[in-house]
């Protein structure tokens, strides 16, 4: 060999192993956990500013992260916003993506991308552990066999979930598709039209409750709580409710002492504090604002437990939290648990309008950060960011080309390095949309009540055109389309870009 051609090897050696380094140094594999609480509103978070209800945990982690205050879940109810976030589609355009009862087949395609299946590819060990609600088997599931397809069929290796939520059949926890403690010679069968004979309900045997329905939830009893949809059998396997944060907190510590070794993704969805709410004992009366006020302080102690386990597995530095809510907060859900009569002055809509259920800002804007010890240094974004940017900007992080549907890539506002975030968003409420430019919102003319009475919450529905300023105008007071009629055409023209001109036929009110 020629000098020069041992000079040139040694140049390309030297070359390859410069550009092989800096790949390594691009895709970074740190684990990944999205903890995920359920009915979370804005205000209910202490570092948003509630004052009555503490939450030091969450505080602790949001202000040593990055706090995004414009942070959106694509939906207003459950279903759909867990479909938007897991796999960057806009619930929108899956017609199934309302909120399901518990025999509802499984709405995500096992074709379809999600942040598990992308994670996989690039070597991650994935896990579910908590409230799924995205359907499950492909319909007459039997629960005395492996219920299939569900999470391990679109992406996780590892599920322990409750099927639904907490406030429906069946009342058990599911393990990679089979119900946890199921005795063969106490069946399961579960029902959402009929009862089964002889079996008490909530309507029938109001001397059995422990906990009163106000509307809805009158089905069978489970643990003195009426629930939604019958069920029979399956003793053994029922689930304590009182234990159920507590239950999903031990699988998650596992979970995460079994996985230290090798990059892992966790999804960890909470189940407070939706209805019905059921602090363990050691966490009753610590709010003073009732028992929903007591499940978020249960939470903010999980999420506590969770950093020490990260902590004391030496893996904290490697492992990137993303902690948000799938939507806004209610109050009274169906159930008379002195949620509403507690409040007080807590707000937990913070300084917005309507709530769950709602087009209106409360019920889609909601708590959002992102912690990494060491690599996102603590600041506060007013970048717009949605859940459903999060496959995109995940498969970013860990060099997939992967891009979703709606999403978009945004790692770098996650992590703190960009401003830029998104222009406009698409956000849902029981299948009606809204739209979201800039500062501005447009909610198209919708038929239905103005406010849902029993919930207690403002849905946003008008016989005409509604669009807010929401620079100058937080509690969408003033509505400006008659005299902005040019803005009003413009996020109009916009948001049928997107969404088609069908949205106006497909309002109808999801809750009964
Ligand atoms: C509603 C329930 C409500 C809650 C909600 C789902 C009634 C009257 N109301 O239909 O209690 O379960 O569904 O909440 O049944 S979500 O957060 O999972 O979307
Ligand atoms: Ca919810």
């Amino acid at each position: 060999m020629s000098s020069n051609l041992k000079r040139s090897a040694l140049l390309l050696s030297l070359f390859l192993v410069f550009v092989s380094c800096d790949k390594k140094e691009e895709a970074a594999q740190p684990n990944i956990i999205i903890v995920y609480m359920d009915d979370l509103g804005y205000g209910d978070v202490s570092y948003n500013g509630a004052q009555k209800l503490q939450t030091p945990n969450m505080d602790a982690m949001a202000l040593a992260g990055m706090r995004f205050n414009k942070g959106y879940a694509t939906s207003a109810t459950c279903t759909p916003s867990r479909y938007g976030l897991l796999t960057g589609v806009y619930p929108w355009r899956e017609k199934r993506a309302k909120i399901l009862p518990g025999t509802a087949p499984l709405i995500i395609g096992t074709d379809q991308m999600t942040i598990p299946k992308m994670l996989k590819q690039k070597g991650y060990h994935t896990a579910i552990i908590g409230k799924w609600h995205l359907g499950l088997g492909a319909g007459n599931v039997n629960w005395n066999e492996l219920v299939s397809p569900g999470p391990n069929q679109v992406g996780f290796d590892y599920s322990y979930i409750l099927a639904a939520t907490q406030d429906r059949v069946p009342t058990v926890y599911i393990e990679n598709g089979m119900v946890v403690g199921l005795d063969p010679n106490d069946p399961i069968e579960v029902d959402y039209s009929k009862n089964f004979e002889g079996e008490p309900t909530g309507l029938e045997n109001p001397e059995l409750l422990t906990m009163k329905w106000h509307h809805g939830h009158n089905n069978s009893i489970v643990n003195g709580i009426p629930r939604i949809g019958f069920m029979k059998g399956g003793a053994a396997a029922k689930w304590s409710d009182i234990d159920m944060a507590d239950h999903f907190l031990k699988g998650v510590k596992q979970y995460i002492r079994k996985q230290k070794n090798a990059p892992f993704f966790l999804y960890y969805p909470m189940q407070q504090p939706h209805v019905p709410r059921t602090p363990h004992p050691r966490f009753e009366g610590i709010s003073e604002l009732g028992p929903r006020g007591d499940a978020i302080v249960e939470a903010d102690w999980c999420l506590g437990e969770l950093k020490k386990t990260l902590e004391e597995e030496g893996i904290l530095e490697n492992t990137l939290i993303i902690f948000t809510s799938d939507n806004g907060p209610v109050l009274n859900d169906g159930y008379y648990d002195d949620a509403d009569i507690k409040n007080g002055d807590h707000t937990p809509w913070g300084s917005f309008r309507g709530g769950k259920y709602s087009l209106f800002e409360a019920g889609t804007r909601v708590p959002f950060f992102t912690y990494w010890k060491g690599k996102i240094q603590a600041g506060v974004s007013d970048a717009m960011v949605c859940q459903l940017d999060l496959l995109s900007s995940l498969a970013e992080l860990v060099g997939s080309d992967v891009r979703s549907e709606d999403g978009l890539p945004l790692m770098n506002l996650l992590m703190g390095k960009s401003k830029i975030g998104r222009d406009e968003l698409i956000i849902e409420a029981s299948t009606r949309t809204a739209f979201k430019k800039g500062d501005w919102v447009m909610i198209p003319p919708y038929k239905g009540p103005a406010k849902n009475q029993r919930v207690n919450i403002e849905l946003g529905n008008d016989s005409g055109f509604q669009l807010y300023h929401l620079a100058e105008d937080i509690g969408q007071q003033k509505n400006l389309s008659v005299t902005h009629p040019e803005k009003l055409q413009e996020l109009l023209t916009a948001f049928e870009v997107i969404r088609g001109q069908e949205y106006g036929k497909t309002e109808r009110l999801e809750l009964k």
